[in-house]
């Protein structure tokens, strides 16, 4: 799949784009199962909810498992990422964030350039975010919210953490509103890294999993990461697509 004309402006523009409908539902329920298996395993890799033992995140699952190490190779997500990108792209990090049903934490305004700015050593914002709803995503269960066109204020430093001083999270959403971005399982989010974006505790019955895939540029030279290599792998390698039915045709003894 290829972006249209269209998409690329209004990713360039607003700095986000919604794909619905990417993924069958048996792609999906494939993804759901491997989803299911890796919020057992145990490790580093694996982030608690600060109050409670849910599972918050599941890191680096693109090395643990085939499925997820050909979902970042998928043509669906690859071309596109490569044509926002300009050039070939590499997943630096992966994750899975489970949003459990009634238990799910939210997450402050952030770009997530900061992150790998101060933690990765990421020195220019020539990255994308690509998201995989697992789950079907509506306005109860915690959405990520956008803030349209924020990715054009550049890089905001905030050195100490990830939260984006509440002024300029209200500047930017006085001048250009708030964008839920939902859909049924199967669909997927395109992001610009610099794109100011945060979202709500999932206080819904309906759990909310989104696949997250973090692409940098293949030119990217200069990742020093002060963390572990399921949050940023530096070895940079242009990935090379996959065909259509990837997902469809593994098996689980593949
Ligand atoms: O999944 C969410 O609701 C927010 C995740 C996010 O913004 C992040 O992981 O950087």
């Amino acid at each position: 799949m290829r972006l249209t004309d269209r998409q690329c402006n209004a990713l360039r523009e607003d700095g986000f784009l919604l794909l619905p409908s990417l993924f069958t539902p048996a792609e999906v329920e494939l993804l759901r199962g491997a989803a299911e298996s890796l919020v057992t395993t145990k490790g580093e890799h694996v982030i608690a909810e600060d109050d409670s033992p849910h599972v918050k995140m599941v890191f680096g699952a693109h090395f643990d498992h085939d499925l997820f190490a050909r979902l970042v190779r998928h043509p669906a997500l690859l071309h596109p990422v490569e044509q926002a990108l300009g050039e070939s792209a590499h997943v630096f990090q992966s994750r899975l964030n489970v949003k459990t049903a009634f238990a799910g934490g939210g997450w402050p305004w952030h770009q997530d350039f900061n992150q790998w700015y101060r933690q990765d050593g990421m020195r220019t914002p020539r990255a994308a975010i690509v998201g995989v709803f697992l789950d079907d995503v509506n306005p109860c269960n915690g959405p990520l919210m956008m803030i349209p066109r924020s990715h054009k204020r550049g890089h905001i430093l905030v050195p100490d953490n990830m939260d984006i001083p509440l002024d300029v999270v209200t500047a930017a959403a006085n001048e250009h509103g708030i964008v839920p971005l939902m859909g049924s399982a199967g669909s997927a989010i395109l992001f610009d890294s610099l794109v100011i974006h945060g979202s709500a505790p999932n206080v819904s019955p309906w759990q909310r999993r989104i696949f997250y895939l973090n692409y940098v540029a293949a030119s990217c030279s200069d990742l020093q990461p002060l963390r572990a290599k399921h949050h940023c792998d530096v070895d940079v390698r242009p990935l090379t697509a996959l065909p259509d039915d990837c997902l469809s045709g593994w098996k689980a003894t593949a």
